[in-house]
């Protein structure tokens, strides 16, 4: 097995050809496996729309998490494209799960089964099933993690609630997602609700500038003609005074400028925010306390690295009284449809 290994390290150090999209290359990747269906889909050049999996086995509590399994795949089938949800299980990365496979990656959620994956931890997550099957890790892949499988697999589009990014008080930590290395990295087409709110978006708006990840907000059925768009705050539609750096109409033109990316072979991704729908946003005035003393609560149990998301999520939503876990299932099947609409324009668009 190990040999394979080596040489599928080989083939992806080459990097992807230029021609990688659409062309699943499980043969040069041999621990990585497409479904049929999600295979099937790419071959015909159909629009296809990867889901990360870090949401249901870090984000949120079990049984929500089947639930929005389910809901995410079926959001995507809903704007007419295939949904791949990724995870990593039995050292295999998996595009494209089955319902059984969802299942069981959702009843991992919250046992020491699951693991968080990010570009750091795959290599473990994939080697250390496959000397020793024994180990039963199941891998939630973050958007670091999820955009590095949806690259080998050939897939655009990627769909997720909010970007990982600077966290506050930088200095002191250096606490900065992968995320967003990796977005610079690869030329994936990401659907978020902007970063998350607990985060210094100020901050991370400029890592992403420095990076050269292309930064656009959709102007969504809540904002009027002539009104200046913000850019998006997660559970908040804005934060402060910060505008979005460049906006577009409709998935039409976010597809246009992923066409124009790839044709211009950018080797960077493209972040394109999508507000919270207003009817669930929880305003960046209320959320400003309640971050605050999450933050704080975070820092006097010593919480630090991978687990800091988890846990402040978790202390949100206990002190919105679970408002945030409606406010994060919203904006994720909003964008979860958003994707399969920005992948099926990408597919008609394609030169
Ligand atoms: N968005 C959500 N819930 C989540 C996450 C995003 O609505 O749980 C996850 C994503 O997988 C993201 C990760 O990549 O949090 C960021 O973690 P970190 O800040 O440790 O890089
Ligand atoms: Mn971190």
């Amino acid at each position: 097995a190990f040999r394979h290994l080596v040489q599928q390290a080989r083939a992806y150090s080459r990097g992807p050809s230029k021609h990688w999209i659409g062309r699943p290359s499980h043969q040069k990747f041999p621990f990585l496996r497409v479904s049929d269906e999600v295979k099937h889909a790419l071959i015909n050049l159909q629009p296809v729309v990867a889901l990360e999996s870090a949401v249901y086995t870090h984000g949120f509590p079990k049984t929500h998490n089947h639930e929005l399994a389910r809901q995410m795949e079926q959001a995507v089938r809903d704007s007419g494209a295939v949904p791949a949800t990724i995870c990593v299980m039995g050292g295999k990365v998996r595009v494209g799960l089955s319902s059984n496979q969802l299942e069981e990656m959702c009843d991992a959620a919250g046992t020491e089964r699951a693991m968080k994956i990010s570009r750091r931890d795959l290599p473990y997550a994939v080697g250390i099933p496959t000397i020793n099957p024994g180990t039963r890790i199941v891998g939630g892949t973050t958007i670091a993690g999820t955009t590095i499988a949806a690259r080998m697999a050939g897939i655009q589009v990627f769909a997720t609630g909010g970007i990982g990014g600077v966290h506050s008080g930088v200095a002191d930590h250096f606490d900065i997602s992968a995320d967003l290395t990796e977005l610079a990295k690869n030329n994936v087409t990401v659907i978020s609700s902007g970063a998350k709110s607990f985060l210094d978006i100020p901050k991370t708006l400029e890592v992403l500038e420095t990076q050269g990840v292309h930064v656009s907000t959709f102007r969504d059925k809540d904002y009027a003609a002539d009104e200046t768009v913000m850019f998006p705050a997660f559970f908040s539609r804005s934060y402060y005074d910060l505008k979005a750096p460049n906006v577009v109409e409709d998935a039409t033109e976010a597809a246009a400028i992923a066409q124009a990316s790839r044709a211009l072979r950018m080797e960077s991704g493209q972040l394109f925010t999508n507000p919270i729908p207003k009817e669930y946003e929880i305003p960046h005035s209320v959320m400003a306390d309640i971050i605050a003393s999450a933050t704080e609560k975070a820092h006097s149990a010593g919480v630090k690295g991978k687990d800091i998301t988890p846990y402040i999520l978790q202390e949100i939503r206990i002190s919105t009284d679970g408002k945030s876990l409606r406010a994060n299932r919203a904006m994720l099947l909003n964008n979860a449809r958003m994707g399969g609409k920005v992948a099926s324009e990408f597919v008609r668009l394609r030169p």
